[in-house]
Order: structure tokens, then sequence, then C-alpha cells
């Protein structure tokens, strides 16, 4: 390995039980604990056979273990993974949000020292805490891959392995800062994706969005466009506590009495439903106007109601009078997003403190993480139809930075937004390069496109551009760096304190000495 190069990339794996766990009890199949040493390290895809070596970080909720395992061949690049096993395993049938804060806690208090995380889930309800934690993770900047399996890891003929390899693989060295399932050799985004069958290997889909990636025996295609990054600037944040105990999804069907509605409307303490209705979003009418009456009487008690189809593609849309007269009765319609995504939205955001019944319905109806379909994507299309070469463009990007040329560096990126995180061969990407530019405007031009404050270039143990901004002294840039959630890595830290002498209000703004 090149002197210099980044050494590794660290994840951290995240077991909660389900099927891939499992071991056969005169109950059936129930979780078993010590995957790591049960399943994980005899096998030479997870273990290198070096002696362990222990990652050099304390990290948060006691691990279980760790193994290290060799260079990997499609990105030349070291993974190093950590096993953390929470004390009661679940068959995922029995998540609710106590479980869920449990994961994005752990991914909070460890966030900082891992570059990715792998959760190791049932798949009963694997959609729903996609879609919940897509949710909880606010303004996430590093990949969250939760997979597990149909077949246990310890049977012969098992999807545990793959999935588990892939899901490792793609945390590792892809820079895809979402929520996402990773299943079958197709990685989705979690909050689109539903279990489609109850036994197959082809257990998911996300019906109304093409896989972020599908990896084949050669390689993993990544979906570029598809991806979404934060642009908000803020530092990532968890939203605890999900509403999930004051919410309900009912599914309408040919002869549904309105006074069962209306049970389901009267519920104590429900604050939203999730109406799953027939087609392009229609539900009783004409027989029995009460149906609305009961829907439009919640409505007005600060309920809010959210229609989403029954059909595995598409979305509702006001086509049809029963549709409308829905509509008309405040009604939320909730495009193309699964029941599970509707679901897990509405009671993430009647959490949140501000939340009033309309603030929470004008957001269910816009996407928030990718969860539902605004509006068809505008392709750019390059003016001579040609688009220059990487290199060129990587060549011109670099230059603009340095001069500080703030729309020459829009014109290189509107052909290729993805050029943003795209290192050159010293791996630094424009935002290590803007990170110590002359102009703060590009820099936050290029953050506020999503681009990427965790990525390392091949300096050192590799640096990010928070640390080559208060190594050159620039405050505003260190500031501004921060608030978009970029931090310093333990490694990076160590080499920090040596140079804290020098500009100590730099560094202590770079967060050395701040706990
Ligand atoms: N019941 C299992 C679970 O969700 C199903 C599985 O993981 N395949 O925990």
């Amino acid at each position: 390995m090149a002197q210099g190069y980044v050494p590794e990339a660290r994840i951290l794996v995240i077991m909660t039980g389900g099927t891939i766990c499992m071991q056969k009890s005169p109950d059936g199949l129930v979780p078993a604990r010590n995957f790591l040493d049960r399943c994980m390290a005899p096998r030479p895809e997870f273990n290198d056979g070096e002696p362990q070596d222990p990652l050099d970080v304390a990290f948060k909720d006691g691990p279980e273990g760790m193994v290290s395992f060799d260079e990997s061949i499609n990105a030349g690049l070291w993974l190093k993974y950590a096993v953390l096993e929470y004390e009661t395993l679940l068959d995922s049938s029995s998540i609710d949000s106590k479980g869920w804060d449990q994961i994005a806690s752990t991914i909070f208090r460890n966030y900082k020292l891992f570059d990715g995380f792998v959760v190791l889930h049932g798949t009963d309800s694997l959609a729903y805490t996609c879609s919940a934690l897509s949710f909880m993770l606010q303004n996430l900047g590093k990949p969250i891959i939760l997979t597990g399996s149909q077949v246990p890891f310890s049977e012969r003929k098992n999807d545990a392995l793959d999935n588990l390899l892939d899901s490792l693989d793609i945390a590792a060295h892809f820079m895809i800062p979402e929520v996402c399932l990773c299943f079958n050799s197709t990685l989705f985004r979690g909050n689109r994706a539903t279990k489609i069958s109850a036994n197959a290997f082809d257990a998911f889909a996300s019906p109304n969005l093409p896989p972020l990636a599908k990896i084949t025996a050669v390689d993993t295609k990544v979906i570029w466009n598809l991806v979404t990054q934060p642009t908000s600037l803020q530092a990532f944040s968890v939203q605890p506590d999900l509403e999930i105990h004051h919410v309900a999804c009912l599914r309408i069907f040919p002869g549904i009495r309105s006074k069962m509605v209306e049970a389901v409307l009267r519920t104590e303490g429900l604050r939203g439903l999730v109406l799953e209705t027939f087609g392009a979003g229609n539900a009783p009418s004409g027989h029995d106007n009460k149906f609305i009456q009961v829907i439009s009487d919640a409505v007005q008690r600060g309920i809010v109601i959210v229609n989403v189809t029954q059909c595995l593609t598409g979305g509702v849309s006001p086509v049809y009078a029963p549709g409308m007269a829905l509509g008309r009765a405040g009604v939320v319609a909730g495009g193309d997003m699964t029941s599970e995504a509707a679901l897990t939205k509405l009671a993430y955001l009647l959490s949140l403190p501000e939340a009033t019944p309309e603030s929470v319905a004008r957001t269910m109806a816009i996407s928030i993480r990718g969860e539902l379909t605004e509006h068809s994507e505008t392709v750019f299309s390059h003016p001579t139809g040609e688009l220059s070469s990487p290199v060129a463009q990587l060549t011109a990007i670099a230059y603009a930075i340095a001069s500080g040329d703030i729309q020459k560096v829009k014109d290189v990126l509107r052909e290729d937004t993805q050029l943003m995180n795209r290192p050159d061969y010293s791996g630094n990407t424009p935002v290590h390069l803007a990170a110590t530019g002359p102009s703060l405007a590009i820099l936050r031009y290029l953050l506020s496109l999503g681009a990427s404050v965790h990525l390392r270039n091949h300096t050192g143990s590799g640096r990010t551009p928070l640390f080559l901004a208060a190594n050159a002294g620039l405050l505003p840039h260190v500031m501004l760096l921060r608030q978009a959630g970029a931090h310093l890595h333990a490694e990076e830290l160590e080499t920090a304190r040596l140079h804290a002498s020098q500009r100590p209000e730099v560094w202590k703004q770079a967060g050395l000495g701040i706990p």
C-alpha cells in the first residue's frame, strides 16, 4: 500500500437481532448471541487471519469484539469493523420506537468514531425501521446500511453472508449519506423499500424509485443522481421518541363501515392516521356519505389523515371524485409514499417540539428525505451534448477554487454534480480544496449542494477538510465546516493537539478542547 494512503475505513456493525443471527429452539427460530464469534470470525471473508488488531478508539456502548479483515478488492481500501451486539436481541416483529431510539442513539454516540454503520435487523419490520431512522437521523453525513436475511447465517445455504458482505462494502467504499436497505445484491433508499416476499431471497422492492445501486460479481454500480446529500449546513442530530403509539394505519376494503373508521379515529390519544385507499386514492362514497363526514370531523378535531394507495406502484392523485372528496375533507395526499414511510414520517413530524396539525399536514405532502416523488427530475443536458472527462473537470474545478471563481465552480458542477465528492490523485475533494481556498462563498456553495465534509485525503492518516482549514489557520472556514457537521477524526485529534499551541483559537473552534 502506498505510504500516506488512507489506511482504512471503519465500520460499526450493530446487531439488533432477526433471522440473520437466529438458531432453532423448541419454540421455533429465536435470536442467538455471539454473532461475531459464532458466524463472522471463523470465516476468511471477515477475518484476515492476522492477530486481532483492535480499533484504537474507545467506542461507546461496550463492544462485543472486533476483527479486521483484508484489503477489499474493489477500492483498495482496508476495511476494519467492530461488532456491537445488543443485550436483548429481537425478532423484528417486536420492535417499536424504543428499539429505534436505541439504534439511533448508538449511531449518534459513535458517529465520530466510524466512517459508516451496518445495522443487522430482522426483515419483518425492516422497511419500517429504515423509514423511521431516515427521518430520525437529521442532517446525516455518513452511510447507514440496514440488512438482514431470510435464512440464518448458521444454515449451510443462506443469504446472510452475501447481504452482510455487500452491506460492509457499500458502507466502507461509497459516500451514500442515506439510510439504505441492502438486500439480494441491491441497495434501496430505506424509506422507499417494502417487504414483498415472506421467504424469497429477493425479499424487498422499491416500487416507486429505482435502486440506488446494484451489486454484481464484477462491480457495484451506484446511480449517483438518485443519491441525496445533506444540504442544510447543520450538524448531524437525532430526533428520538417518535409518536408511533399515537398514529394508526387503516386499510379500506369494499363494505367498510363508517362506524369502524370512527372507532379507530376516536382511539384515545390518536394524533394521525394513514388511510390505505384504493387505486389513485379513492375511498367509499355515495351509498354511505357518513364515511367522509367521519373523516372530516376527525380532521376538524386536529387528527392528521394521510392518503396512500394500496397499490404497489404509483401514488394518490386527485383524478376521481371520491379521491377529491377526501382532499376537500382535509385529508393530505401522500403521493407515492409507502405505508411504512407515511406512518413513520407522521410519527416523526408529530414528535417534533413545534408540531401543529397544520405544520404536520403541510410537511406530509412534501419530500423531506426523498421518501416521495414531488416532480419529475430535470436532467441537465450539456449544450454541446458532450461531457468533458473527469480529469479535465477536476482540473477545471481545482483552478476555479484556487482563483476564487464561484461562477466557474457552478458551471463545472452543473455538468456533473457528483464531482463535488470526487477525489483527485491525492484524495482531495473540491471541499478539501475550498477549505483552504480564498473564497468562503465557494466552500458554502459546495456544502449547500450536499458535498461531504467527512471524506479523507491521502495525507497522514487521511485528513478531512476541517483539519486542513484549521491547520491553515482559517477561522471562518473552520466555523462553516463545523456548522455543516464536520468533526476531527481520532488520529487527527492526536496531531491537532501537537499543533494546538499555535493558533489555539482556531483549533478550539475546530473541536479541540470542546467536550
Ligand atoms: N421474523 C424475522 C424477523 O424479522 C424474519 C427475518 O428476519 N427474516 O426478525
